[in-house]
């Protein structure tokens, strides 16, 4: 206890989400060195529920490196996705229009997969994590670790993974970055329910009650969401309300149709904001993912986009390492915003076309004439489902 401990390393990654997970894998494939530090426990991280739809370029990522096993036995395979609105339900054919499948598996077992096949250093539970000489060659991560030691970490590299809360961006001088922000005027209240899900498909739903999400985890758990206040309270939805809810956003004209409920496992309320800082980089820190960047969930992007960064910031690294290279590591705000904000339109244009606001027939009409032309027009058609199933990793 109280012990002072110094180590090196050649990347210290700051979080063990799925950027900081999968960044570790990359690099570890590729002979660097590096140290994952992680705020919570083990048990905490690989129970978090979170997003639930993989890319192409996603799951080809995890398959090269040897952590697609478990993934490529349980997943699900989706090929469509509909919209409905005026209790008709619109088929999106994603994988004729676009050419790439979807793939649904919890982010959660993802990372305890990421976390399973690591055999490299990887500390839990560190607390008082703080970043230094960021303008110098060997930036240097300092922490608590579970035993109360004081650990420092000299590095050639800090890879910022730590989420939207996390201390990386925060340890960037004020000034440096330019943030970009919008918030909305709604969150989701989210949950995971132990009943088949009731379609085969994710149905994105625009009720005049506001938007549904029917998702799903697995052939017995679904996933749904209900567009809520910002503020929203818990405790003013007991399950009976949150079902009767889903029950009257997603029902549809064709009356064979209905919702299987079921025990709630979990529930939760998450805000919704389109956040961008640039550049990603300050020094010898990188950001990476939602450290860097925030999209509102309803196009399914943000845990995609952590990955595509980590692959930039990992091919960056491997040139730095192997020749001295930094090219690619001067570049990897620039490549990476470009993604970053291709998306945020994506996302931002999904939330406004899904989401009424309010009482203005002007915007209700807007969102209803958008919905009918993307689920009419094979062109418009085509350029949602090129965007929801992503663009091919760099
Ligand atoms: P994470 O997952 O937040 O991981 C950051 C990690 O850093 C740790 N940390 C620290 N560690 C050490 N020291 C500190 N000082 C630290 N501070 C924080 C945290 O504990 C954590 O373990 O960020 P990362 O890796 O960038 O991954 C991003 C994704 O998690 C996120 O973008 C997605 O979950 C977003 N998202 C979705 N993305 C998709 O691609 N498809 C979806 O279907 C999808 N659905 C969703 C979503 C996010 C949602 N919520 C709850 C915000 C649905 C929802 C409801
Ligand atoms: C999910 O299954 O959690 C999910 C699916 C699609 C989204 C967001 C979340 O757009």
């Amino acid at each position: 206890m109280g012990l002072t401990l110094e180590t090196r390393t050649q990347v210290g990654i700051i979080g063990a989400g799925p950027a900081g997970l999968v960044l570790a894998h990359l690099l570890r494939a590729r002979g660097i060195d590096c140290v994952v530090l992680e705020r919570q426990s083990r048990s905490y991280v690989e129970a978090r529920i979170r997003a639930g739809v993989l890319e192409h370029g996603t799951v080809d990522l995890l398959a090269s490196l040897g952590l697609a096993d478990r993934l490529h036995r349980e997943r699900m395979v989706h090929h469509g996705i509909e919209l409905l609105f005026e209790r008709e339900a619109h088929r999106i054919p994603l994988t004729e229009l676009a050419g790439r499948e979807i793939t649904i598996y919890g982010q959660h077992e993802v990372v305890k997969d990421l976390i399973a096949a690591w055999d490299g250093p990887l500390h839990f539970s560190v607390s008082q994590v703080e970043l230094s000489g960021l303008d110098s060659a060997t930036p240097t991560v300092s922490y608590l670790d579970a035993d109360g030691n004081r650990q420092v970490v000299r590095c050639d590299v800090i890879a910022g993974c730590d989420g939207f809360h996390g201390v990386s961006r925060a340890a960037i001088p004020s000034g440096v970055l330019t943030v970009h922000q919008r918030d909305y005027p709604h969150a989701w209240l989210g949950i995971l329910a132990e009943t088949a899900p009731s379609s085969d498909e994710l149905i994105y739903a625009h009720s005049p009650r506001g938007f549904a999400l029917h998702s799903m985890r697995s052939p017995t758990v679904t996933r749904l969401y209900l567009q809520v206040r910002p503020d929203e309270d818990l405790d003013e939805w007991p399950d009976e309300r949150i079902w009767s809810e889903l029950r009257a956003r997603l029902a549809r004209s064709d009356a064979a149709w209905s919702l299987a409920d079921g025990p709630i496992l979990e529930r939760s309320v998450a805000a919704m904001r389109s956040f961008v800082v640039s550049p990603m980089q300050h020094g010898r820190l990188f950001l990476a993912g939602d450290a860097a960047h925030i999209v509102p969930p309803t196009g399914a992007k943000g845990l995609n986009l952590a990955v595509a960064d980590v692959k930039v910031l990992a091919d960056a690294l491997t040139s730095f390492f192997a020749s001295g290279d930094g090219s690619g590591l001067d570049a990897y705000s620039e490549t990476c915003l470009r993604r970053v904000w291709r998306v945020q339109h994506f996302s931002w244009w999904m939330t406004s076309m899904l989401h009424p606001t309010g009482d203005d027939p002007f915007d209700l009409a807007l969102q209803l004439s958008q919905l009918r032309y993307v689920t009419s027009s094979r062109a418009a058609a085509t350029s949602l489902a090129e965007n929801y199933v992503g663009f091919p990793f760099p």
